[in-house]
């Protein structure tokens, strides 16, 4: 019977085929081991010369990594490990020879492996990284569809910016002239939600940023979110609700991708809402009673965002902040005109922000000023004004860097490993 290796504890006892590849082996005089993947999961497969005759059991061993096979065998449970099952090999059949394989199980460098990256997504480490970031996915759609969010999907070349104009990927539009490729779905999505109430999207984002970090992509997945009637401190609540799912889905379904990943889940399992909520204000002055020479004024560093959350358990809110620093669609705070109702979500262990959200300026007039004020041509905004003329509604949102998230729960050091194919300022292939 073909089964698939995540299946392998229903079948102990009994024969059965696995399609895969071969990750490693080693031999030690008549018995070969072979470490067996199939993108479900790795097994261990082991061949004895005694059961094989010589001829089978030798090609068994001149065999190379990454070879691709046919591998037909029993299944017994290991002797000493509880959970872990091992195939006795029966017969072989290989598909397909592999060439010597450029990337071996000993250390290579980071360009190396970012060229090789069509080939270095089959180790171990970047199959478990990639089945967190499904994992992720999955759990951000469960949680909006549970919560009556439905996805909307939101055009990638747009005509104006969402974001900071000068972070934009302009592309020649025929006749049209020059259009850019999206920043953000988040106006588009505030047009949908004046139909449907609450939605979300999911897409890949592009930001022409000169940043050269271990948190920054130029393409990378955003998911957005918009719900009518919803004001600040709700959004705050879904954003918080939904951090906790990703989390409790991960903790649920990855148990072997973290242990792949060496990752330490504690810091994960003790993730609960309420998160911390401090305005930008009081950051300001925390940071300052910490040595920080920022500014009231002044965005967030690195550093900052690592001081206010270094001694925290659950993220942290930083809310209302200057109307100065800040795009122009966020609502002005009523108790403060200098500021908006936005937010920024910062992660733990380093996670930097996660989470970018605010209310949105409902009124026309003042929208409209702030739009002129940004020097951002109006017509290509009218449609969006539009929607403070008809019906207009309090209405919160807010963007989760996938990559980002994806980062802090696994725990890899650098984001170019949780996005299959990276795209980096200096980096476009493969
Ligand atoms: P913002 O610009 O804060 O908000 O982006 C939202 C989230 O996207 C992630 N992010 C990035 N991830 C990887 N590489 C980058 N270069 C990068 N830039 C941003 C971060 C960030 O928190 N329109 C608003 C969202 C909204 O209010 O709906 C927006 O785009 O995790």
């Amino acid at each position: 019977m073909n089964i698939l290796i995540k299946h392998i504890a229903d079948y102990v006892g009994q024969r059965v085929t696995i399609k895969g590849w071969l990750y490693n082996s080693r031999s030690s005089g008549k018995i070969a081991f072979l470490e067996l993947r199939d993108g479900t999961g790795f097994v261990q497969a082991i061949a004895s010369q005694a059961d094989l005759g010589d001829d089978v059991f030798s090609r068994v061993t001149s065999l190379t990594q990454e070879s691709s096979i046919i591998v037909s065998g029993n299944v017994a449970a290991h002797p000493k490990k509880e959970g872990v099952f091992e195939l006795q090999i029966l017969s072989i059949e290989v598909v397909q020879l592999a060439q010597e394989y450029p990337i071996t199980p000993k250390e290579h460098g980071p360009d190396f492996l970012l060229n090789n990256r069509h080939l270095w997504l089959r180790s171990k480490r970047q199959w478990a990284v990639q089945r967190i970031r499904d994992v992720v996915i999955d759990a951000i759609y469960e949680y909006y569809h549970q919560n009556d969010f439905i996805k909307i999907d939101t055009p990638i070349i747009t005509p104006n910016a969402c974001e900071d104009s000068t972070e934009l990927f302009a592309i020649n539009y025929f006749d049209e002239g020059e259009a850019f490729l999206s920043q953000s779905g988040q106006l588009y999505l505030e047009a949908a939600i004046m139909s449907v109430g609450r939605a979300f999207d999911f897409g890949p984002t592009f930001r022409a940023e000169k940043s050269k970090t271990r948190r920054h992509l130029t393409e990378f997945w955003m998911m957005d979110a918009e719900a009518a009637y919803v004001e600040h401190e709700e959004s705050l609540q879904i954003q918080e609700n939904m951090i906790v799912h990703i989390v409790q889905r991960c903790l649920e379904k990855c148990r072997q991708e973290f242990q792949i990943l060496e990752r330490n889940t504690e810091p994960l399992e003790n993730i609960r809402a309420p998160f911390i909520r401090l305005t930008y204000t009081e950051a300001i002055k925390r940071l300052q009673s910490l040595g920080s020479d920022i500014q009231f004024g002044e965005d967030l560093g690195n550093d900052d965002e690592g001081l206010l959350t270094e001694n925290e358990q659950v993220p942290v809110f930083i809310h209302k902040w200057p109307k100065a620093i800040k795009p122009f669609y966020m609502k002005i705070d009523p108790e403060n005109p200098e500021l908006v109702l936005n937010n920024d979500l910062i992660g733990i262990e380093g996670a930097g922000e996660i989470i970018g959200g605010s209310q949105r300026e409902d009124d026309y007039e003042t929208l409209k000023a702030r739009i002129e004020e940004m020097g951002f041509k109006g017509e290509e905004y009218e449609w969006y004004l539009d929607l403070r003329k008809y019906g207009s509604v309090p209405h919160s949102g807010f963007g989760l860097g996938l990559e980002r998230v994806v980062r802090w729960i696994s725990g890899v050091e650098h984001i170019r490993e949780t996005i299959p194919f990276p795209r980096l300022i200096n980096r476009l292939k493969p």
